[in-house]
């Protein structure tokens, strides 16, 4: 991995969001993520590589480390905003899909769930995979799932959960979902669910990383 990669991963890791952030004070002046994600981009990294290789390993980390209680939710906080500091330079990107739109995907974080990086990712990866994305946002009630599914009747729809605690309101949103459009296809992902959890609340799919549900959207059309 290039040293500007090395260097990204480390800033998203310790909530360096830009040179002009205060925080960490170690770190003062230094460029951040914001201005290593777009040197990165100038050397000619790939994005897909930025995402994978530093930002993604990088939240993982954060995440490990706030389990051991090594880290507390404002650092948790800084580093998502690293994240997303980064991300807007990757973002045109992935939304820049070459190919023609394959059909539309209306994506949400579920009722209770504020977590939207995860959920960010999938979206700009679908859209970067050539599909119209509709993004409901975060804490995405089952009402607003069910109205945007009847203004685009056609789409599939991605559910994103990160809580144990919002799973159950994935849950409902899934019966409420295939009770009105049984035949609606529903993907779910986010880091506490599984498989059989997917078929456990009736949903379609469930893919625990951007790349599976791009592929699951594709392999819908092909
Ligand atoms: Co939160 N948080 N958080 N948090 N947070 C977790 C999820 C947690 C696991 C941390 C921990 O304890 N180790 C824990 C949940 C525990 C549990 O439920 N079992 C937790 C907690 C407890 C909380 C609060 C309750 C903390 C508190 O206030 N005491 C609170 C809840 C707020 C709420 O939602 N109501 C909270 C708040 C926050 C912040 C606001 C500080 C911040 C969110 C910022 C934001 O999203 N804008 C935050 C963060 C950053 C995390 C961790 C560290 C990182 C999440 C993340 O962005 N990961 C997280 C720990 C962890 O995940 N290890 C944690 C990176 C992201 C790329 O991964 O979202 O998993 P992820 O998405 C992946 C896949 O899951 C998949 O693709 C993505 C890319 O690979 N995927 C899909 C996701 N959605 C998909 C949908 C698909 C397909 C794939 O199809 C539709």
């Amino acid at each position: 991995m290039s040293d500007i990669l090395k260097m990204l991963s480390y800033c998203v890791e310790v909530g360096k969001m830009d040179k002009l952030s205060p925080y960490p004070p170690n770190m003062r002046g230094e460029d951040g993520a914001d201005e290593l994600a777009k040197k990165a981009l100038d050397s000619g990294a790939k994005p897909g590589d930025i995402l994978e290789k530093a930002l993604i390993p990088a939240m993982a980390i954060v995440g490990n480390r706030f389990s051991k209680k090594e880290i507390y939710v404002p650092q948790m906080l800084m580093a998502a905003k690293a994240m997303n500091s980064a991300m807007k330079h990757l973002k045109p990107f992935f939304q820049s899909g070459e190919t023609k739109r394959k059909g539309k995907f209306i994506i949400g974080t579920v009722s209770g769930d504020m977590h939207d990086i995860g959920k960010n990712l999938v979206a700009m990866m679908i859209e970067g995979g050539g599909w119209e994305v509709i993004d409901l946002g975060v804490d995405v009630s089952t009402e607003k799932f069910l109205k945007s599914i009847s203004e685009n009747p056609d789409a599939v729809i991605g559910l994103s959960a990160l809580l144990t605690t919002t799973m159950e309101n994935m849950k409902k949103t899934v019966e409420a979902i295939k009770g009105k459009y049984s035949d609606s296809k529903i993907l779910v992902g986010g880091a506490p669910l599984t498989m059989d959890y997917c078929k456990l609340i009736g949903a379609d799919f469930y893919s625990p990383d951007p790349q599976g549900a791009v592929n699951y959207l594709n392999k819908l059309v092909s």
